[in-house]
């Protein structure tokens, strides 16, 4: 198995964590913004919607969308709830997540950090963004109050999927994460799975 993956990204993260908890193995091939690899990677046509991550079975099928990959690799896991409104409630987060979390909190944090989007970071939007990426992290904040996980009582890939772009919502976004002691703590809760792995590992 070869994961196409972006480094710097959450959503690329977000699959490298889960195939660390997974303990499975992977050939990682790093595609960051601005390197020719990226280049290559969407001309040779691994990349099917021209972005990362992707996940390139061992028999050459092809697998985008971060949330799908992480619906392939967690099948019949413990990180895949087995009663099934449990399960469908992990997909309403992992929805909300590429359709409104990543959409301000990600987005953020890219305009920020990211040279070539830095253009786009217009005193307006920034604020609008902080506005709107707070009222999401307090709808997490919210659940996580009363519960340990985002779904059931235990780990899933609502969890992982949500992960990727919250644990640097503050350090890269700047979000401001003492507004929210209960994430803080699952943020913890995450990072002490075993097999957890950073972004940067
Ligand atoms: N919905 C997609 C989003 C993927 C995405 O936007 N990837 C970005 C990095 S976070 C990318 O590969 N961008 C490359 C480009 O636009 O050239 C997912 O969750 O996998």
């Amino acid at each position: 198995m070869k994961l196409w993956s972006m480094p710097s990204s959450g959503n690329s993260y977000k699959v490298r964590l889960l195939l660390g908890l997974l303990g499975r193995d992977c050939n990682i091939i790093d595609v960051e913004y601005l390197t020719e690899a990226l280049d290559r990677a969407k001309a040779s046509g691994r990349l099917p919607f021209g972005k990362a991550p992707v996940l390139e079975l061992d028999d050459g099928r092809l697998l985008p969308e971060s949330n799908a990959i992480l619906c392939w690799l967690g099948e019949g896991s413990t990180f895949v709830p087995s009663d099934p409104f449990t399960r469908a409630k992990m997909l309403s987060w992992m929805f909300w997540e590429q359709n409104q979390h990543e959409g301000t909190v990600a987005v953020r944090a890219a305009l920020l950090n990211y040279p070539h989007r830095r253009a786009q970071a217009t005193p307006e939007r920034m604020a609008a963004l902080l506005d709107q990426g707070h009222a999401h992290l307090a709808i997490m904040e919210s659940r996580l109050s009363a519960h340990d996980w985002l779904v059931g009582d235990a780990v899933s890939l609502a969890d992982i999927c949500l992960y990727g772009y919250t644990h640097t919502a503050g350090s890269r976004g700047g979000f401001d994460m003492a507004r929210f002691p209960a994430i803080n703590l699952w943020l913890g809760r995450v990072a002490a799975l075993p097999g957890y792995r950073g972004i940067g590992k």
